[in-house]
């Protein structure tokens, strides 16, 4: 059984109160891996930072007219020691998730750099089979490794196409090497890529009928977001989504997809940039209350009715 975090949970312990183990879904996992950067560093000190950051958030959503994480309940595991090699990190993040899943709740991986997804990947594939991965960054991530490392953050994406259960749509790409595409187009029925340069004619039924139907793994690198409003990354690039375009996307998929799994990853906070930790621990509550809101259509519907009616005591 694992150790829960009970000072610097996700949100603020003094007003949600304790939570618990067996009434909470989500499973918050602190992972500030930290191994195969490339770049700008400091993405160890993100899973901190997002759980601080979070304390800050209000509870209450408009958008839900309610304060959702009352319908499905967080916990978050108590910071342990990482393994250093990416590849034995993997291999114990996969063995975290698989606990997850088995005791039927929802993992939420706060990163710590992108080599770790493919832990959570595995972990997912062997308990549904087959999935979708939508995948949010400015980088394709196919490449078989990276200055020697195979398990290297910029071959995330890679790795997780080892488990041929696995596919992956990814939204926002903008940085691809020469050498990715003969792989890309190697593995079109695979790999769907939403370009960023294109994001204004993005169509979400397109984007819905790419993931097919599959259950849904979100790994979201924090660099899908434009450089512009997230600079607190390694290899920030322009062109980007913004907050609210990307949270869209997600809600939509929730409202159709069943959504498993999640990660947070390459946030890599600067100091005095509290805005960007701000933004990446509301992006962690809208993800969290999109993937485990049952109905969720039906749900927002009614949210937007009783908002309406300014009938704050409806039932949602
Ligand atoms: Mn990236």
């Amino acid at each position: 059984m694992f150790s829960l975090e009970k000072k610097t949970p996700f949100l603020n312990p003094e007003e949600t109160g304790e939570m618990f183990w067996e009434k909470s879904q989500a499973v918050v996992v602190p992972f500030g891996l930290e191994a195969s950067v490339s770049y700008g560093g400091g993405t160890k000190n993100g899973p901190e930072a997002i759980l601080k950051a979070s304390h800050q958030l209000e509870l209450f959503d408009e958008e839900f007219w309610q304060e959702p994480y009352l319908n499905y309940g967080i916990v978050t595991l108590k910071k342990f020691g990482i393994k250093k090699s990416p590849k034995k990190a993997v291999a114990q993040l996969q063995k975290i998730t698989a606990e997850i899943l088995n005791a039927n709740k929802f993992p939420l991986i706060l990163g710590g750099e992108h080599s770790l997804t493919p832990g959570a990947v595995y972990a997912c594939a062997e308990k549904f089979g087959k999935i979708t991965i939508l995948h949010f960054d400015a980088h394709a991530d196919l490449r078989d490794g990276y200055e020697g490392e195979k398990f290297s953050h910029a071959a995330a994406m890679r790795r997780c196409l080892d488990d041929p259960r696995v596919n992956i749509v990814s939204v926002g790409i903008r940085s691809i090497s020469a050498g990715e595409i003969p792989f890309l187009e190697a593995n079109s029925k695979r790999v769907k890529i939403f370009w960023g340069k294109d994001k204004g004619s993005w169509q979400i039924p397109e984007i819905l009928k790419a993931l097919g139907n599959n259950q849904i793994y979100l790994s979201f690198d924090i660099d899908g977001l434009d450089s512009s409003i997230i600079p607190a990354t390694g290899t920030p690039v322009p062109g980007g989504l913004l907050f609210d375009e990307a949270t869209a996307i997600i809600c939509e998929v929730a409202k159709e997809k069943k959504i498993i799994g999640a990660d947070i990853v390459e946030f890599a906070p600067i100091k005095n940039l509290h805005a960007c930790n701000f933004m990446t621990a509301t992006l962690t509550y809208k993800i969290l209350s999109y993937a485990l809101s049952k109905d969720l259509r039906n749900k927002l519907l009614k949210a937007a009715k009783a908002r309406e009616a300014g009938n704050y005591k409806i039932k949602i």
